[in-house]
């Protein structure tokens, strides 16, 4: 409805040679000067003396967090009265200062480190959100959260804790446990899950896990191949007891072991496998100077976010800006299975679980193969005290085969080139699931996610002939799902002022213009206004183009990168279910605003028993103009799982994601000075 037909494509191959001017320095010069900080200051705390003296060593204003800023914003807080015996952190994050400040920093200017934080008193359920400068020892904002229309804060480790102790507590559950022969308290493995919102009377402003649970047949037994079905406790984590127990049906238990650990069950390893070693003798080609990572033109600095996980900033190459901030910004895993007792299961990892918090320590020679540099993440725990979780991003550099190759017929000229990749990656492990984000930049200016998804199915029991799971093991079944991610990707594409473009290829009818038919031509419409988020199309090839309409290649093209999308289904769950409503960004691939500091998660704030509308479907409401702005691209993009038997008892890594690719971001391939060898 807000589509503007546009011009039509046509593939150009001249060379002439013009000069790249700096688009960075562009971007700083042309920026407004920093701002005066928004927010009535609420409560001012002197006692301290400011950051910059006490613990100094920040250096950019979009450094991650300090273990000793942590701790500050701890103190902070408990000298403002805002903590207490009961309240926890759900989370605390580094609140980024608005782009045009970040841009017009210079190195040595004065910084203001504010943080964000999520307090949730355990014993009450109240929920504030608080905002303090950790600078000027100020708090600046808090704000009281009402659950039942705002929804709740991320799930706490303690309160997975908590379950595993108020169900084996109820006397119902343990009741329903045993009429399906299970009375061992120690073997369960009740499993506390994301209740999300669905309307049920009572439920609505409550603190609340729904819990499914599994039994192993010893301590070392991986209990996912046992599920103890057709049970659910709902459980009120404020009151700490269960609310309802819905006994819906006594169904088997599968036997069968699933140990991919067990040398037992896994049987005699392969002797077949020789050692591949990967070495650079010089050293890897990048440098890492405390966030900022630097290799082959690319440059950009490194964040890790408990909610998004690894975060990208000021992406650039040869010093031209491309993204000025790029994460996972949500991700949710809706289950397929209409049955009473597992209607509900989807978990939003990011706004539910917290990613980041998920983050494993990563080990060289498994999980990293090479000259690897690590980063480790300093993260708060629900005391708002910092923990360290080593090693667990990782930097490196790849070979990927060839990049370019030509044989000549006439010349004889025979010249190959070999691909690299730079590699950003870290590993979550959320429940019984494992993903993999990595990041990719390889020398022709492409930029790649791949997420790899793995771990372990969530499984149930098998019913026969059943229409929304796999049968995976003799009466084990695993129901159908989707991975739905999606990637918030601030685009600067050599400068703030950007458009998007839809193109697609088109056949042409047979005519006078084309008489014999062969004819296809592509064609590029304008997006211009929010309000119409966008599918992919596979059957036309339908990719995204984002120009910078300001400024041209050699060739007077708007310079451009494009969004290739994996075009995979959205969200497949009813246009009326409660899903829909809650992960409404799961239901387009592409939804593009206008740059907002304020918009930071697609399915919102507070995801957790959210009722749904907030984030995407709410940012579009105003329909602001698109069409050479400073923009945010949101790409939905995953996996729809029909588990497969090779899938367990572990799943071998399926891959999806994006790329980004220059379209006449260069004057010719930027490759040709890769040297031969
Ligand atoms: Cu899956």
């Amino acid at each position: 409805m807000s589509l503007r037909a546009g011009s039509i494509d046509v593939h150009i191959g001249r060379t002439r040679r013009i000069g790249t001017r700096s688009l960075v320095s562009f971007l700083i010069s042309a920026s407004t000067p920093m701002t005066v900080l928004a927010g009535g200051v609420v409560a001012a705390f002197a006692s301290r003396a400011p950051l910059s003296q006490e613990r100094g060593g920040i250096m950019h204003p979009l450094q991650r967090l300090t273990a000793g800023e942590i701790d500050l914003a701890r103190e902070l807080f408990e000298a403002a009265g805002l903590s207490g015996e009961t309240v926890r952190f759900a989370n605390l994050s580094l609140e980024e200062p608005p782009k045009d400040e970040v841009l017009a920093f210079e190195p040595g200017d004065p910084l203001d480190r504010r943080v964000r934080a999520v307090l949730l008193d355990v014993a009450t359920g109240r929920t504030r959100i608080v905002l303090a400068s950790l600078t000027r020892s100020a708090v600046e904002d808090v704000r009281e959260i009402d659950n039942g229309v705002d929804g709740q804060p991320p799930i706490l480790l303690e309160e997975f804790i908590a379950v595993d102790e108020i169900v084996k507590a109820d006397e119902g559950w343990r009741a329903a446990m045993a009429r399906r022969g299970v009375t061992n308290l120690d073997l369960l493995r009740p499993c506390p899950l994301s209740a999300g919102d669905f309307g049920i009377e009572g439920e609505p402003g409550r603190r609340l896990l729904r819990v499914l649970s599994f039994v192993a047949n010893r301590p070392e037994d991986h209990c996912w191949a046992h599920p103890v079905d057709g049970v659910v406790a709902y459980v009120d984590l404020t009151e700490k007891r269960v609310t309802e127990l819905i006994d819906h049906e006594v169904l088997p238990i599968p036997a069968e072991e699933g140990n991919f650990d067990d040398p037992g069950y896994v049987g005699p390893w392969r002797s077949s496998l020789r050692p591949i070693e990967i070495s650079q003798p010089e050293g890897p080609s990048f440098t890492v100077d405390g966030d900022e990572v630097v290799w082959e033109g690319w440059r950009f600095r490194i964040g890790f976010d408990p909610r998004e996980g690894l975060v990208l900033h000021q992406l650039s190459i040869q010093d031209r800006p491309l993204i000025y901030r790029a994460s996972i910004a949500e991700m949710v895993v809706p289950y397929a299975d209409p049955a009473r007792v597992r209607f509900w299961q989807n978990y939003f990892d990011a706004g539910e679980y917290l990613l980041g918090q998920q983050v494993s320590s990563l080990t060289l020679g498994c999980d990293c193969l090479g000259e690897i540099r690590y980063l480790d993440a300093v993260l708060p725990d629900g005391e708002g005290r910092p923990r360290t979780v080593e090693n667990a991003i990782c930097v490196h550099e790849e070979d990927f085969g060839v990049l370019w190759k030509h044989t000549d017929l006439f010349t004889e000229s025979r010249e190959t080139r070999r691909q690299r990749r730079l590699v950003v990656s870290y590993f979550v492990a959320v429940g019984n699931y494992d993903y993999g984000f990595y990041w990719y930049l390889y020398l022709d200016g492409r930029i790649q996610l791949e997420v790899k998804v793995t771990g372990v199915l969530f499984t149930s029991s098998y019913v026969t002939d059943s229409r929304w799971a796999s049968e995976v093991a003799p009466g084990l079944g695993a129901p159908y799902h989707q991975h739905l991610f999606n990637a918030r990707l601030d685009m600067t594409v050599d400068g703030l002022s950007n458009a998007v473009d839809e193109l697609d290829l088109v056949r042409v009818p047979a005519g006078p213009d084309n008489r014999h038919g062969n004819a296809f031509t592509r064609a590029a419409t304008r997006l211009t206004r929010e309000s119409a988020p966008r599918l992919a199309d596979s059957s036309v090839g339908r990719t995204w183009r984002i120009v910078n309409p300001n400024r041209t290649n050699r060739l007077g093209q708007p310079v451009g990168y494009q969004l290739q999308p994996e075009g995979q289904p959205v969200l497949l769950a009813d246009d009326s279910a409660p899903i829909a409503r809650r992960a409404a960004f799961a239901t387009r691939h592409l939804w593009v605003t206008r740059y907002d500091p304020a918009e930071r998660y697609p399915a919102g704030e507070l995801v957790n028993q959210h009722p749904g509308g907030a984030g995407l479907p709410a940012f579009v409401a105003g329909d602001r103009p698109i069409d050479g702005e400073d923009i945010v691209l949101w790409h939905t993009f995953g996996t729809t799982h029909v588990p497969r038997v090779e899938d367990w008892p572990v799943m071998p890594v399926q891959s999806c994601g994006f790329s980004l690719q220059p379209v006449g971001f260069f004057d010719r391939n930027p490759t040709l000075d890769v040297p031969a060898h």
